[in-house]
């Protein structure tokens, strides 16, 4: 596809455009509001991928699934016309129609369909599988209402209702004609018939699936795939007419909105959630729906030819919210295609592969035996079914006599104390289990799924997660992706790994001006947009210092801001004292119910409000706390930033994408050896990272010593660390809401479980390091393009290759 394709030129793009505003409106594009410019050109966009759409692939390529109970797309006009190859020949023609794209593309709502990393990997996976031209498609769910909108009051994060589809999407298209029934609830029914028996569902609650699907197109504009998003409905539109007829209307509707619930919020990250029927009930309807029309376009394609099933289809879950597409997948080959048990498990295996995102035990679902056999009684035997040969077969394996039996079934079982575990029932169902970097994976190894590792351990595999180049740097900086282009062609946009054409730039004075001056222009967008939405004045000749992710006890903001608190306690007591300006930058999300997290965001606020108060400090630091990070912001951020804090207590952080993303961007990584950080620490080489605090293996080992006590931190310095810890009490950072008595407890009485206060001063000699290397500005700026340079080796494409080849095998 070239851009001829999608309009001749110029001029024909600027008459459909028109045209378009006409048939929509019935307005000449200069009556349109700038909203309305946007929805007519949006639409316009999306038509013509969907013409591209139907004629992508053939059905003898292999299909991949991608499950995922979470998308974060982010706003995809700006993308969708970098990918079609027609960003400037559009934005010239929008400038000669007098308007300007920019404030176009900036109507658009940004979906927030999910919670971080892992729904924004999932998007960076759609991406990447139409930019290697495979035939990858999305499952997952149209919720009606995004994670919440953040705003700060009195410091304090305040949770709104994200309406996102209240103007409508426009990508979308309902397509009511693939509509599927899900059951929930009901009996189980044995039949039996001259030896043979079978069994069918009778009764419960039936749910009409709906599916509105989103084209996604992918670089070159050669392919464009489909993201399917399933809304739930109710079966039949008769309502309890005798609870209507007697004027009982809310009786009436009940059903309806007991039914629409179902796809109505996306639940938070939090620990907190697990045992929700509505989650359960969301997870079985995508995964369900998802499932019933995969096997109702191969039967279309391919017959019943069900045993080839995984050479034509690779369905991928990502992490264990889509767990139930084994048992699923087995409950429709068995009792609707007449497949037999044996045979049905085989082609499940085969067909499904499964990705974990956390190395926290306690963070892995499981649901309780009795809520999940009332809601899903066929599902359950199937499960239980499994689960008990599974034992059959460990005991084949190992003697019951073995003293090891017992603690590998404890391990392993699907179902064990009362509960149905959503991990152990992915890997049993899967023929691949990865983890999301190397260090993570040896971790699943070691530890999480070591007995799993054991028995098993050719199916187990690491793929280091990547990230969508195209948009977070293409598209979230321009100013330096020009200069990129300038230097080395256009050609890293397909192939990530030109950018290792930068390498001998790092050598080139005018080229590393220009790059200052490039990320200067990007720290003045971001300033302005700082003011604008927390009102904090950032000066752009400080050092713009990032730590941008979801709030998280260990992914450690707390030692950040005691960072920012112990410089603010030098700079007032020391006179000498004469650290580099700096701008400190905060932004992320608190799940609602996350006390600790949410007290964090409310110390950083407060924090802020003192120092940036406090004009004896003001030309050295200022913090600020930008609310509601989204795809949309994050790109303004991530562009302007030059210290990427990714610091986690080692063996916490699975991967991590925001390091990825920040080192694209330039930014010099200051960080923990967790995570992805390990491999960019490789791949950039020990001076052009700065690298502090224990390791993972110091970590296990302290904890296990159980010898590591918080006062004797506090206690060995009392001048600084232990003056930061008195500050949170002492009323010093309380005008704004109150003193901060959760986290000295979390530090004081229960020890510190994240180690912040060990990794202290460790971290606080890094940062005192890096930002005198910033001085050099011809050295930093050689440091900061090498960091670009390398990024290639994060790009989602090679992550998607490596799935294809070693997973889904493409
Ligand atoms: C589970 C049960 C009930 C309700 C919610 C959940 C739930 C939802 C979302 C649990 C976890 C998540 C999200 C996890 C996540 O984003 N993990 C991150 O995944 C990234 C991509 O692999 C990694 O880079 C991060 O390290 C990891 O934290």
């Amino acid at each position: 596809m070239t851009t001829e394709k999608i309009f001749e030129n110029e001029q024909d793009f600027i008459e459909q455009y028109r045209e378009a505003c006409m048939t929509k409106y019935g307005s000449k594009f200069e009556e349109c509001s700038s909203q309305e410019q946007f929805y007519v050109l949006a639409e316009l966009i999306a038509s013509k991928a969907r013409a591209i759409q139907t004629s992508s692939h053939t059905k003898e390529e292999k299909k991949v699934y991608y499950f995922s109970l979470e998308f974060l797309l982010g706003p995809l006009l700006d993308n969708y016309l970098i990918n079609f190859g027609i960003r400037d020949l559009v934005a010239k023609g929008v400038e000669s129609m007098g308007a300007n794209l920019e404030e176009i593309c900036r109507q658009e709502v940004d979906p927030g369909l999910g919670n971080g990393g892992l729904g924004r990997l999932a998007a960076c996976f759609l991406d990447s599988m139409a930019h290697e031209g495979i035939a990858g498609y999305g499952n997952g769910m149209r919720y009606r209402y995004g994670l919440f909108r953040q705003y700060i009051e009195g410091g304090r994060q305040v949770e709104r209702t994200d309406n996102w589809l209240a103007n409508g999407f426009p990508w979308e298209t309902r397509k009511d004609g693939s509509s599927v029934l899900v059951r929930f609830g009901g009996q189980v029914v044995r039949h039996e018939e001259n030896g043979h028996f079978w069994f069918t569902q009778e009764g419960g609650e039936i749910v009409r699936a709906v599916p509105y699907d989103v084209p996604i197109v992918g670089f070159g504009g050669k392919v464009v795939n489909k993201l399917r998003l399933w809304s739930a409905e109710p079966y039949t539109e008769d309502f309890d007419l005798d609870a209507f007829n007697a004027g009982d209307y809310a009786r009436a509707n009940k059903f309806r909105s007991d039914v629409e619930a179902i796809s109505t919020i996306l639940y938070p990250n939090d620990a907190g959630e697990h045992g929700r029927m509505l989650r359960l009930k969301q997870e079985y309807l995508f995964v369900s729906a998802g499932l019933q029309t995969i096997l109702r376009t191969y039967e279309r394609e391919f017959g019943q030819d069900w045993a080839n099933l995984g050479k034509r289809v690779s369905i991928h879950t990502n992490d264990t919210h889509p767990a139930m597409c084994g048992p699923e997948l087995m409950r429709i080959l068995v009792d609707e295609k007449g497949v037999g048990f044996d045979e049905a498990y085989q082609i499940c295996k085969e067909t499904i592969s499964f990705t974990n995102h956390t190395v926290m035990p306690e963070a892995l679902e499981k649901w309780p035996i009795n809520t999940f056999r009332n809601l899903l009684p066929r599902l359950y035997m199937f499960i239980d079914e499994i689960d008990r040969r599974y034992r059959d077969n460990l005991a084949t394996h190992l003697s019951p006599n073995d003293g090891n039996w017992t603690s590998v079934l404890e391990k392993t079982a699907i179902l064990w104390d009362g509960q149905v575990r959503m991990a152990n029932l992915s890997i049993i169902f899967s023929h691949s289990i990865n983890g999301v970097s190397a260090l993570h994976t040896q971790i699943l190894k070691d530890t999480v799924f070591h007995e799993f590792y054991e028995m098993m351990p050719h199916r187990f595999n690491n793929k280091t997660n990547g990230v969508t180049h195209r948009r977070f740097l293409c598209e979230a900086n321009p100013s330096y992706s020009k200069l990129i282009t300038e230097a080395i062609g256009d050609g890293w946009l397909d192939d990530a790994m030109e950018l290792e054409k930068l390498v001998p730039f790092e050598q080139d004075a005018s080229f590393l001006e220009g790059m200052e001056v490039a990320k200067k222009a990007d720290k003045e967008r971001l300033a302005a947009y700082v003011k604008q939405t927390s009102g904090v004045v950032l000066d752009t000749n400080t050092v713009f210092d990032v730590q941008v992710k979801r709030f998280h006890a260990y992914k450690r903001q707390l030692l950040n801001v005691f960072k920012v608190l112990d410089i603010y306690n030098r700079l007032i007591t020391d006179s000498s004292y004469n650290p580099r300006p700096t701008s400190f930058i905060f932004s992320g999300k608190a799940a609602q119910s996350y006390t600790f997290a949410k007290e964090v965001i409310r110390l950083i606020n407060s924090v802020a409000d003192v120092i940036n108060n406090d004009e004896r400090v003001n030309d050295k630091i200022k913090v600020a706390f930008v609310p509601n990070f989204a795809v949309s912001n994050a790109q303004l951020i991530y562009s302007a930033a030059e210290i990427s804090e990714q610091i986690s207590v080692a063996g916490a952080e699975a991967s991590g994408t925001s390091n990825m993303k920040l080192m694209m961007n330039a930014a010099i990584t200051l960080g923990t050896l967790d995570g992805a950080n390990i491999e960019i620490s490789e791949l950039v080489g020990p001076d052009n990272i700065k690298i502090f605090g224990l390791h993972a293996d110091e970590v296990d080992a302290l904890r296990a010593s159980g010898r590591y006590y918080a006062w004797d931190m506090y206690n060995s310095d009392r001048d600084h660390l232990g003056r930061i810890v008195d500050m949170l009490t002492d009323g010093t950072l309380a005008r704004l809401s109150g003193n901060f008595d959760s986290i000295h407890d979390y530090l004081m009485v229960d020890n510190d479980p994240d180690l912040v206060m060990r990794d202290f001063h460790s971290y606080v000699q890094a940062w005192s390091e890096l930002t005198e290397f910033y001085g050099d500005r011809a050295a930093w700026n050689k440091s900061a393009l090498h960091n670009t340079a390398k990024a290639g080796y994060f790009s989602s494409d090679r992550t998607i290759r490596e799935y294809m080849a070693d997973i889904w095998h493409i």
